[in-house]
């Protein structure tokens, strides 16, 4: 039989039955009879590689392994949407619309909680998909957006055109994938939207082609559509996925209704959403009301305030922290709360437990606001069993069963035993943590692993650690090269500055930055060590209550011994005062998100406090730029909903050299 001919009717059978299976959600072909025929396809492709053709269906299992994205500038600006918190903001932006564009009329559509992306389509074959990137020049990942099974790699008609849409991964694909990392003990995504982005970014198609993605496409780049909704309309006839619970509202009352329906089927639907966009339906007043730089005016995202789930406590637990304070954990019926599976909330102390009168067995309402800890909100108390139990404090150490205290005038209790071994490996994990001493390698799994294995106790063990080398290696899950890694991080260390060392102690209150300021004034160690509380207490944002936690530290004798250990040990306890040139970043606090393109996260990091700025992980009210790189994160929409500055990385380069 002729090959050609074969080759193409397997390949139409295999498309026809994916785009059933994927796009319309109605199976059409058997699981095996799909394997067999795509099987057969795989092998004469194999034996006669003129046949495989860039829209053959075995592209869709992935194969090339690249050593970087490549960039990709956009033919049309990327922008991404302005958001709406409340029903009245939806007000504000339907009154502005109609200013321009009286008769303007809506299309609603899900806002699916993913990642952007753009398909350009050539004559027919996908040629290219692209993040958005910070909107003008984002990533070619066409390698990975081809094993996607519902993204069509050829079109009808040798089509040339390009769509936008949202890469996605749906919740039962998130679950599966978070459940086989951890049976390997690989670290686990928070969310559904973070399992795609990494899934995405995998170099190895082969890995991202395993990762169940899946796509929606909303927007249709210039074509003759009147209407959003007709767009829409085209995309699902051109055979892209499209999310079909959107809905045309002719007034901004309307749209609320959308939003209060489909707030009501969020939890049931099977991928995550995180609002509702809202766009004018009728395409020709786009120009008319125009756009921003970074958003169109005819488009709003409305965001869902922080979702709150019900389910049942099961249990409260304790955490022993650091300082030996104790912290109840409540530990609950695990329930997807705004894209993550959650089971754990802190419950903060005794008091936070006996004023929302929480008993155990109790139904609960949970909450998660942004990239917050997840927090009980209430009880509802309605619904309590008769086997409900009244929380009760514990009075012993939970890990070494010593009598707890609570100090005079707060609300915690603590554990003073010093060699509680929860309070001990806490304060290893502290210390070698990414903010404080920042060892690579010893992560809070290997601090407990060397703990429990009898390495470590104390801070100096850790640099003693390569006089037990042989025994080391023999570790179950770490061996010679893990251990080598280890080592030479630990050494490497060594370098650090001191405040970082002083941060790693973990005193009461002196935190990264009141050891930074204590470092800048004295110097090094030894003057730390004999400054008196006045001294301390004199320098500008440190006040009395930190000055006595760092004299009376300072003056332990088990500090002393510590200390000169670690001078033995050969760390370096003077602090090098980098010169700081002033310029706008001068006093300032930056977060980057999302990679720049001329320099690493250290350089930028570097750079900026060579300036006397700072670059921290989060955004918050305090941070005063975002400096905006490819990808962006979160962080960008936390930033942009608390009016943070925004820096685009050309503006970023210009005034780091000012
Ligand atoms: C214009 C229209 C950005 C978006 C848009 O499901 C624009 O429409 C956009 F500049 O980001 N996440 C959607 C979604 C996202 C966008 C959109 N429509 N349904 C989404």
């Amino acid at each position: 039989m002729d090959k050609l001919k074969r080759v193409n009717e397997l390949k139409e059978l295999l498309n026809k039955a994916s785009y059933e299976y994927y796009v319309l959600d109605k199976p059409t072909m058997e699981d095996y009879e799909y394997d067999h025929l795509m099987d057969e396809l795989i092998k004469l492709e194999n034996e006669n590689p003129s046949l495989k053709t860039p829209d053959s269906p075995t592209n869709k299992i992935g194969g090339e392994i690249l050593t970087k994205f490549e960039k990709v500038t956009h033919t049309t600006k990327m922008m991404s949407l302005s958001d709406a918190f409340s029903y009245d903001e939806l007000r504000d932006f339907d009154v502005r619309v109609k200013r321009d564009a009286p008769n303007a009329t809506y299309c609603c559509e899900l806002k699916i909680d993913g990642l952007s992306v753009a398909l350009r389509y050539n004559n027919g074959l996908l040629d290219l998909a692209a993040t958005r990137g910070n909107g003008i020049v984002g990533e070619n990942i066409t390698n990975n957006v081809k094993t996607i099974k519902s993204v069509p790699l050829s079109l009808n008609n040798n089509l040339t055109l390009e769509v936008r849409g949202e890469i996605f991964m749906p919740k039962k694909s998130f679950l599966a994938l978070n459940e086989e990392r951890a049976l390997n003990e690989e670290e686990l995504f928070a969310n559904c939207r973070n399992a795609a982005a990494g899934s995405i970014r995998q170099l190895d198609s082969k890995i991202a082609a395993k990762r169940n993605l899946d796509v929606f496409l909303y927007y249709l780049l210039d074509d003759n559509s009147k209407t959003q909704e007709d767009a829409l309309r085209s995309m699902t006839e051109l055979g892209f996925k499209v999310n079909q619970l959107y809905r045309h509202c002719n007034t901004i009352d309307e749209v609320i209704a959308y939003i209060e329906d489909m707030g009501k089927i969020r939890p049931e639907l099977p991928y995550d959403i995180d609002g509702i966009v809202i766009k004018v339906n009728e395409k020709n007043l786009y120009n008319i009301i125009g756009e921003t730089v970074k958003y169109p005016k005819w488009a709003i995202a409305y965001k869902f305030p922080p979702e709150e789930v019900k389910t049942k406590l099961l249990s409260i637990s304790y955490q022993v922290g650091r300082s030996g304070v104790i912290t109840p954990v409540a530990n609950f019926k695990s329930v997807f709360v705004q894209g993550s599976l959650i089971s754990k909330a802190t419950l903060h102390n005794e008091d936070y437990i006996q004023n929302k009168d929480i008993h155990i067995n109790d139904t609960v309402i949970i909450r998660k606001a942004g990239d917050v800890i997840p927090e009980v909100v209430k009880v509802i108390k309605e619904e309590r069993p008769a086997d409900a139990i009244k929380f009760k404090m514990i009075t012993n150490c939970p890990c070494c069963g010593s009598k707890l205290v609570r100090k005079a005038g707060e609300a915690d209790y603590y554990c003073l035993n010093e060699d509680c071994s929860e309070k001990q490996i806490n304060r290893l994990v502290h210390f070698a943590s990414k903010p404080a001493y920042d060892i690579d390698s010893l992560g809070d799994k290997v601090v407990e692993q060397l703990y429990n294995a009898g390495f470590l106790r104390n801070i100096p063990d850790i640099f003693k650690l390569g006089e037990k080398y042989d025994e080391l290696i023999e570790l179950p899950g770490l061996g010679k090269k893990s251990i080598d890694k280890l080592l030479t991080a630990i050494e490497a260390s060594k370098n650090n500055n001191l405040d970082r060392l002083l941060f790693g102690l973990g005193i009461r209150h002196c935190g990264a930055k009141i050891s930074n300021i204590l470092c800048k004034r004295f110097k090094n160690i030894d003057a730390i060590m004999q400054a008196t509380l006045e001294e301390i207490a004199n320098i500008d944002d440190i006040g009395e209550v930190i000055a006595r936690e760092v004299v009376e530290y300072m003056q332990k004798p088990e500090s002393i011994s510590l200390i000169n250990e670690l001078r033995d040990l050969g760390l370096k306890l003077d602090f090098d005062m980098q010169e700081i040139k002033e310029n706008y970043f001068t006093g300032k606090k930056c977060v980057l998100t999302g990679t720049l393109e001329a320099m690493g996260r250290n350089e930028a990091k570097a750079l900026i406090e060579s300036f006397g700025g700072s670059l921290s992980e989060s955004v918050s009210k305090k941070t005063d730029v975002l400096i905006l790189g490819v990808n962006p994160g979160s962080k960008y929409e936390k930033a942009k909903s608390l009016g943070i500055y925004i820096m685009e990385e050309k503006e970023f380069l210009k005034k780091i050299q000012e």
